[in-house]
C-alpha cells in the first residue's frame, strides 16, 4: 500500500469531474487500498479519487473512531435525499479551514462495492454529509464553493501564502 499525495486548493486539477468506472478490476482495488491508507494517514474521514488526481467515480469513508469501518462507493449516484442540516466541514485539499454548509439530512445511495456488485445504502448525520462531500470532489467541486467569494478568496490567498512560504526559494527569485 501506498500514501498518495492529495492536491491542495487552488489546483486546477481539482476541478476536473472524474468518469465513471467500467470495470472493477485489481488495479482499482489497489486504488481504494491507497486511498483508505491515504485518508487514515492525514488524518480525514474521507477522500475522493480526485484528491489524489485520479479522475474516477469512486470515494472512501470512515467515521469510526477507531479507523475500522471502511466504506467503498464506486460510480456513487443518490437516488433519494430529504430534509437539510447545517454542519461544519472540512477537508484535506483545503487543510486548516473549518466551514458551515448545508447538505441533506439523509440520502439513499446507490453504488458498486470492490467486486463490482452494486448495492443501496441509506446514510443520515456525519456519514450522510462525508458522502456528499466526496461526491462534490467527483464534480470538482469543493466544499468553498458554498461560501462567499470574498471567504473563498481569502481562504484561497492564505493557502497560496502559506504555500510560498513553505517552498524554497526559485533562482528567478533569487
Ligand atoms: O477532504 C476530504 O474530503 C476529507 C474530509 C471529509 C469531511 C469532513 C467533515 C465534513 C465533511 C467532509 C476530512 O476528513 S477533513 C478532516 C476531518 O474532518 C477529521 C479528521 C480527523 C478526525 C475527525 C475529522
Ligand atoms: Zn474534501
Amino acid at each position: 500500500m501506498a500514501i498518495l499525495n492529495i492536491l491542495e486548493y487552488p489546483d486546477p486539477r481539482l476541478r476536473t469531474k472524474a468518469q465513471p468506472v467500467d470495470v472493477v478490476d485489481d488495479e482499482l482495488r489497489r486504488l481504494a487500498a491507497d486511498m483508505l491508507e491515504t485518508m487514515y494517514a492525514a488524518p480525514g474521514i474521507g477522500l475522493a479519487a480526485t484528491q489524489v488526481d485520479v479522475h474516477r467515480r469512486m470515494l472512501v469513508a470512515d467515521i469510526s473512531e477507531e479507523q475500522d469501518t471502511p466504506h467503498i462507493f464506486i460510480n456513487p449516484e443518490i437516488l433519494e435525499r430529504r430534509g437539510t442540516e447545517v454542519m461544519e466541514e472540512g477537508c484535506l485539499s483545503v487543510p486548516g479551514y473549518y466551514e458551515s454548509v448545508t447538505r441533506s439530512e439523509w440520502i439513499r445511495v446507490r453504488a458498486l462495492n470492490l467486486e463490482g456488485a452494486p448495492f443501496e445504502m441509506e446514510l443520515d448525520g456525519l456519514l450522510a454529509v462525508v458522502v456528499q462531500h466526496e461526491m462534490d470532489h467527483l464534480e470538482g467541486k469543493l466544499f468553498v464553493d458554498y461560501l462567499s467569494d470574498l471567504k473563498r478568496q481569502r481562504i484561497r490567498k492564505r493557502i497560496e501564502k502559506g504555500r510560498r512560504q513553505r517552498e524554497p526559494a526559485t533562482a528567478g527569485a533569487l
